[in-house]
């Protein structure tokens, strides 16, 4: 397919993409398209914008029941610690996805899906983390790989077994007798694309993260962090000892974590909803992560208790008034970033040999996709080459 009148934002005179096969296989300008391509079916943008498809790369879409009553009582006044504390919180939702068989879950994830799908979105990552046993972790792995099955886009999963202590259960006890042998089982099945961990007081402590990341390295598996959201304790640093894809969050992150981050490679994954739904008041480091070079990403953490966001576009406009990034570093963050912090090189960019995931937008600058507030330009979406 032919994709000629494209606004190429970055791309000196170009003004058209060939896609074949699934990739972006020519662009340019249409004056110059090679003869190769003369019986290639036609579509002219009328000057639409084309952006990479947008990259999710932090979700914990598939999960059961809903916190509605959590929220209120925040509202009260409670902090989300306190409802994590007194049995609410990660807990209440273990106990609906538990209860939930793989259809349910299923459709009940679906609708979230579907409504970022409906703003450009090809790629999302997927967490489980709300099993907290063996059956109902690998349960919402399978959930995710279906989703794949019955929409058109690509799902990375994330095992987050190590999301938060069951009630009743020790720590140390849970990572080494439930969490380790769960990861163990959900990669023997083919479920596991990376590994995810929550550091932190209400959850756990680096040195059971590092144990972990210890069977992950073993298994051959890159790993990621929840870190610094609510306080520092390292976390950051730990992941990137790792190697880590990335390190999520990150509010509480101080200099000697930024500078770990940047030598190791890893992605800051920024997530103003958590930001936003909890009313948190310290900001992620943006400049100094600016200035030592570490890539931010972007992501909605999709879940049902500190942020209940199924809009990747909101997110960015959040991105840009609550954390000061650029328009272009939101859009950055959730395609080329995105993409970086998923380990995928194969997406997120418009250039030749690329995945042809394409947004295609009515607007005529790439930074009204970051000012606008709850309205929707798509035009249209290209999963691999195919119109939907
Ligand atoms: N941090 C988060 O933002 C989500 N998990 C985590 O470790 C929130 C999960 C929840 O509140 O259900
Ligand atoms: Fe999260």
């Amino acid at each position: 397919m032919i994709l000629y009148n494209a606004h190429l934002p970055g791309i000196a005179d170009g003004d058209t993409l060939v896609l074949v096969a699934g990739k972006i296989d020519w662009i340019g300008a249409m004056a110059d398209l090679p003869a190769v391509y003369d019986d290639v079916q036609r579509v002219d943008l009328e000057g639409r914008l084309v952006t990479p498809g947008l990259i999710d790369c932090h979700t914990h879409i598939v999960h059961g029941g809903n916190r509605a009553r959590e929220f209120e009582m925040r509202l009260e006044g409670a902090s989300y610690e306190e409802v994590s504390r007194a049995g609410g919180g990660i807990v209440s939702t273990v106990a609906a996805t538990r209860d939930g068989d793989e259809d349910s879950l299923l459709q009940s994830a679906l609708p979230r899906v579907d409504a970022l799908i409906a703003e450009g979105v090809t790629t999302i990552e997927i967490k489980s983390g709300y099993g907290l046993d063996r059956e109902t972790e690998l349960r919402m792995l399978r959930v995710a790989r279906r989703i794949a099955q019955v929409r058109p886009i690509t799902v990375c999963t994330s095992f987050l077994g190590a999301h938060a202590v069951p009630k009743g259960s020790d720590a140390d006890h849970y990572i080494d007798e439930i969490c380790i042998p769960a990861l163990r089982a959900a990669h023997a099945e083919g479920l596991v694309d990376a590994v995810d961990g929550f550091c932190e007081g209400i959850a756990f402590t680096p040195a059971q993260i590092a144990r972990v990341f210890d069977v992950a390295k073993q298994l051959g598996l890159p790993v990621k962090l929840h870190a610094e959201q609510l306080s520092n304790l390292g976390g950051a640093a730990l992941a990137a000892s790792y190697g880590a894809l990335s390190a999520d969050h990150i509010e509480y992150l101080d200099e000697t974590g930024v500078r770990a981050l940047a030598k190791s490679g890893s992605v800051a994954v920024l997530l103003p909803g958590a930001f936003y739904t909890l009313r948190e008041t310290q900001s992620p480091p943006i400049d100094l992560l600016r200035q030592n070079g570490v890539p931010m990403a972007l992501a909605t953490d999709c879940n049902p208790g500190s942020s209940p966001l199924a809009s990747l576009l909101l997110t960015m406009n959040m991105g840009a008034t609550l954390f000061r990034m650029t328009p272009s570093e939101c859009l950055a963050g959730v395609t080329a970033q995105a993409a970086r912090a998923l380990g995928l090189s194969d997406r997120g960019e418009i250039r030749t040999g690329q995945r042809a995931d394409l947004a295609i937008w009515d607007v005529a600058d790439p930074a009204e996709l970051t000012y606008r507030i709850g309205f929707n330009p798509l035009w249209k979406r290209v999963f691999a080459g195919e119109w939907t």
